[in-house]
């Protein structure tokens, strides 16, 4: 069977573990979010793909959901005691590698899928993780401080920020110019079944999904697309998806980001228990519902969710 898996960081990754154990025959393309993608201290850095490669791969700092274990961080305390900005961006050594390795590739003029696909060569994920472009984008966040209107990147809302002012806007800069990656349009038309795991809706599905091409190879792939409510509760599990639903008008509930991303694109979507009251609302738009536990509490319960999204996408065919 064949899986397309549209991920951003934490949400995705811990999804895709789950659905490598609940189908371990499974061929799983996972195309991943790029719009987090910052340049610092002339790096590039990719954490969406970083989390999912990390995840998959056995290196990921487990209770944070980002980074390295066992990371250390005299790198940005060096580059702190230079007095140099940004210090709010959480540099790890051993993280570090991994920047320098994508950064030397890029200038040798390497595609960052390419380029994922050898950092992969370590990490051995067991999925085929494609970035959803090998174009520069980036997601900007427009919010007022001290009363005026300023675009922040993503990173910048999201860490210093803590995502506490509210977010106006959201711009995925760059995306309506870029260019699926290489492989990403063949997966979609190749696969058996596509998934949207509890990632973030507008700035990790929605920025994927805002590259020109995407969307409407899997509206027109015929296949099940089932995806997962990051909100649980009206609340997201964790992070900041209230912030920018808000920014585009959505309300927190399970039942309005389906009705969000639509029939035209969703055939099925899973909501937690606690939210079975919304499973008549998705219906009514048009979308199979089903209420079962959406809480990614250990590596069962995860693979439980995948296997009920597996199954809803049989229900559906
Ligand atoms: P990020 O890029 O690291 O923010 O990760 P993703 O975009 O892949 O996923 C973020 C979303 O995952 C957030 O909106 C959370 O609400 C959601 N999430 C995290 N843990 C869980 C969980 O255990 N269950 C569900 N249903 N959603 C979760
Ligand atoms: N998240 C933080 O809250 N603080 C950090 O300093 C931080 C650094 C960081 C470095 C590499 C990386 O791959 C991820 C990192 N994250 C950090 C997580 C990241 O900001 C976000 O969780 C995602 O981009 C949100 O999708
Ligand atoms: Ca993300």
């Amino acid at each position: 069977q064949r899986i397309v898996v549209l991920a951003g960081g934490i949400g995705g990754a811990r999804f895709l573990r789950g659905l490598q154990s609940a189908a371990p025959e499974a061929d799983i393309t996972v195309i991943g979010n790029t719009g987090d993608d910052i340049h610092l201290f002339g790096l590039k850095i990719c954490p969406d793909l970083d989390t999912v490669m990390y995840t998959l791969g056995g290196g990921i700092h487990e209770e944070q959901g980002w980074g390295r274990a066992g990371e250390t961080f005299a790198v940005k305390e060096e580059l702190a005691a230079y007095g140099v900005e940004p210090q709010w961006f959480g540099l790890g050594d051993r993280d570090v590698a991994t920047h320098l390795v994508r950064t030397q590739m890029l200038g040798a003029g390497y595609p960052l899928s390419a380029v994922t696909e050898a950092l992969c060569a370590r990490w051995r994920p067991g999925v085929r993780l494609l970035p959803m472009t090998d174009d520069r984008v980036e997601t900007h966040v427009a919010v007022e401080e001290g009363g005026e209107r300023k675009a922040l990147h993503f990173q910048e809302y999201w860490i210093r920020l803590r995502a506490g002012p509210d977010a106006q806007a959201v711009v995925p800069v760059g995306a309506d110019q870029a260019e699926p990656a290489p492989g990403v349009l063949e997966a979609i038309a190749e696969a058996d079944v596509v998934l949207f795991p509890p990632s973030n809706p507008v700035v990790s599905i929605g920025t994927i999904l805002a590259v020109p091409g995407i969307r409407e190879a899997i509206a027109e792939a015929g296949v099940p697309v089932v995806g997962l409510s990051p909100i649980v509760g009206d609340a997201p599990v964790r992070g900041m998806a209230d912030k920018v639903l808000a920014a585009i008008g959505v309300r927190s509930t399970a039942a309005a980001v389906a009705r969000h991303y639509g029939s035209g694109l969703l055939d099925g979507w899973l909501v937690d228990t606690v939210d079975a009251g919304a499973v008549d609302e998705v219906e009514e738009a048009g979308i199979r519902c089903r209420a079962v536990p959406l809480m990614m509490s250990d590596p069962e319960a995860t693979a439980r969710m995948a296997s009920d999204a597996l199954a809803l996408a049989e229900e559906v065919r």
